[in-house]
């Protein structure tokens, strides 16, 4: 057995947040976003998630000589807080040009800017130090399905992709699929759909996922399946573990809240295939309850980490000769009560 991964953990600024929600205002007073980056060691969290508008705010208002400087500024508080950027993802939904998306949209002018911003974000990236871009495809979809020709919006989509690759020889691309919200259906909604992409791009190695855990339940799927799908294909890039509690809005709750069991089993599945040993992060993406009281409060992010560090232990004390034992007498009621025993620390 290789040596146990140590893992290290990221989350983003957007996940300390005031607890607005689509029906009521803030409830917490704001915690300013440049103080954020103090919380993460004292927490536990070596990475940081980035929007390029996180990294250099009101981006869109700047020269390139005025974000270089961001940029730099951004890059020294980094390595003075000994924090590692995972990643930039462009914020591509909330700008009145990306209103019906971004790659997608029927507007030409649209799919210009979209395309300009994301191809800075690269350029952000590089300039901070970091090798990734996320491409959540949050307005990559549609109201009405007639509203666009899905063929051509994902035609548009690939296009993107390569024209990111060829932008810069050495970024990854980690294409974080989610089915829905805030369109009513979106393009590329599983991992399977965002590993064809990586094939059909202009250099494959370099495109990978990003896979959520409330995003695969909003699919329908098992988390773990999708994780292990990326794995079996070496392109998982990088996790937001979370949880959902049924086909909802995207709940963003902690880790293991929901669904124990299928937490267990994404453990294991990042566990068994060393992802962490290369220097993967566990990325949580993770909603703080309206209900919590404070000035920047952190503990979802904590108890999320807990759990998983927990649910890491019962991974490595599993009994897996006992485990072979019950597949090979094809005896999975007696195995899937060991499991829920095991889960439930009963003997
Ligand atoms: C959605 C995305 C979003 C980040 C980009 O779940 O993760 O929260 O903006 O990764
Ligand atoms: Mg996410």
């Amino acid at each position: 057995m290789s040596k146990p991964t140590t893992y290290r953990f990221s989350f983003g600024p957007w996940n300390i947040s005031e607890g607005a929600d689509p029906f009521g205002p803030e409830v917490r007073p704001v915690f300013p976003h440049e103080k954020k980056y103090a919380l993460y060691k004292p927490l536990g969290f070596d990475g940081v998630q980035f929007h390029d508008d996180d990294v250099v705010p009101n981006i869109d208002d700047l020269t390139p000589a005025q974000i270089s400087k961001q940029c730099a500024k951004v890059k020294k508080m980094l390595d003075n807080q000994g924090l590692v950027p995972e990643f930039v993802a462009p914020r591509l939904w909330f700008a009145p040009q990306t209103v019906d998306g971004g790659y997608t949209a029927n507007s030409a002018k649209d799919r210009r800017y979209a395309l300009e911003r994301t191809l800075r974000t690269i350029d952000v990236a590089r300039e901070i130090g970091c090798g990734a871009v996320v491409l959540w495809l949050a307005r990559e979809g549609s109201y009405i399905r007639e509203s666009k020709n899905a063929r051509i919006a994902y035609q548009r989509i690939l296009e993107t992709i390569n024209a990111m690759l060829a932008h810069d020889k050495d970024i990854e691309i980690w294409i974080e699929p989610k089915p829905n919200e805030p369109t009513d259906a979106a393009y590329v909604p599983t991992i399977g759909h965002a590993v064809a992409l990586a094939y059909a791009s202009s250099d494959p190695k370099r495109v990978k996922g990003l896979i959520e855990t409330a995003h695969a339940l909003l699919a329908g799927l098992d988390a773990s399946d999708e994780m292990a799908f990326a794995l079996a294909h070496d392109k998982l890039g990088s996790v937001h573990l979370n949880d959902q509690n049924g086909l909802k809005y995207d709940q963003d709750k902690n880790f293991g809240t929901a669904n124990l069991r299928g937490a267990f089993n994404q453990v294991r599945v990042l566990e068994e295939a060393g992802y962490g040993s290369k220097g993967e992060f566990i990325g949580l993406d993770v909603k703080a309850m309206r209900t919590q009281k404070g000035k920047g409060v952190t503990s979802h992010l904590t108890g999320s980490k807990e759990l998983f560090l927990h649910l890491v232990n019962k991974v490595r004390s599993w009994d897996r000769k006992l485990e072979q034992q019950m597949i090979d007498a094809r005896d999975y009621e007696a195995l899937e009560l060991a499991v829920m025993k095991h889960i439930m620390g009963v003997r």
